[in-house]
């Protein structure tokens, strides 16, 4: 049993605008960007989005001209700039947030691209203090609409397990499980980064093992969200895992800046081919 393919598909997650998010290379810098991981050798991108606008929508073909797959949307930016979410327990506020998310699923189908629900679904530690099975409910609401919208346009959502530090619902590769499996929808998979389960999971190589069968993405970061390799966390035994599985999506590298933009995707690209391909004896 194994990844049969030579080597996995890697992306790297970009931003069209500089945003106070910070773990997204050459934010404000797309076209630039592009050109250059596609040179390194990156096949896929991920793109982090406040809304989808039509400045963005120009720049899609220019991945086409250069090789890339645009694999994925990330949502986070409308909570950590608008402030509205998908937990929201003001009902004006997740309602807007679900039209944005639909407005997201739209946009996305056009590119057969993941949407993914992380930072999105609220819940910050320091946010105000309402009771968290409130919260828990009004994204549980969320879902229950934004699923079956999803669905029917052949979009996939991805449930992005948090550390407990960026929300207080859903934090670890086993509640997202839950959930999934929950609500019983086939378009509703897990997005694994490892930088989040570096502190919430035992084992992280476990609890993929447990992910395998709702598994749709993966974030690289190490444990200090520099690129792959600059900090301490075992990936050799993490790429080892997703070969067993069979893993067949794209490994998403999702870094700061650091020390520059084009320091950290070599490093990323880089490490990663170094060990993919790495026996881990047990
Ligand atoms: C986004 O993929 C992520 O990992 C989060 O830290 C964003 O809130
Ligand atoms: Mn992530």
């Amino acid at each position: 049993m194994g990844n049969t393919s030579a080597h996995f598909k890697k992306s790297v997650s970009l931003s069209p605008q500089r945003t106070g998010f910070a773990p997204l290379l050459y934010a404000g810098r797309l076209e630039e960007g592009l050109s250059i991981i596609s040179e390194l050798g990156f096949e896929g991108v991920e793109i982090s989005l406040k809304e989808p606008d039509e400045a963005f929508a120009k720049v899609v073909p220019l991945m086409a001209a250069h090789d890339l797959t645009l694999l994925s949307i990330a949502t986070g930016r409308s909570y950590y700039d608008d402030h509205i979410s998908l937990g929201d327990p003001q009902e004006q506020n997740r309602r807007a947030c679900v039209q944005r998310m639909k407005a997201f699923i739209e946009f996305a189908s056009g590119y057969q691209a993941f949407v993914i629900i992380g930072g999105i679904r609220g819940a910050a530690p320091h946010s105000p203090v309402v009771p968290l099975s409130e919260r828990e409910g009004q994204f549980r609401l969320s879902l229950q609409e934004l699923l079956p919208f999803a669905q029917a346009k052949r979009v996939t959502l991805l449930l992005e397990p948090l550390n407990r530090y960026e929300s207080m619902i859903v934090n670890s590769i086993d509640q997202a499980l839950d959930l999934i499996e929950s609500l019983g929808f086939s378009n509703f998979q897990i997005l694994a980064d490892t930088f989040h389960m570096n502190i919430e999971e035992a084992s992280m190589e476990e609890s993929l093992l447990r992910a395998r069968d709702h598994l749709g993405l993966v974030h690289f970061a190490d444990s200090n969200r520099l690129a792959p390799g600059w900090g301490h966390i075992a990936f050799p035994a993490i790429v080892c895992t997703l070969r067993t599985i069979a893993y067949q999506g794209f490994i998403n590298v999702e870094v700061l800046p650091v020390p520059n933009d084009q320091d950290a995707a070599r490093q990323s690209i880089g490490f990663i081919q170094s060990i993919e391909h790495a026996e881990v004896k047990a």
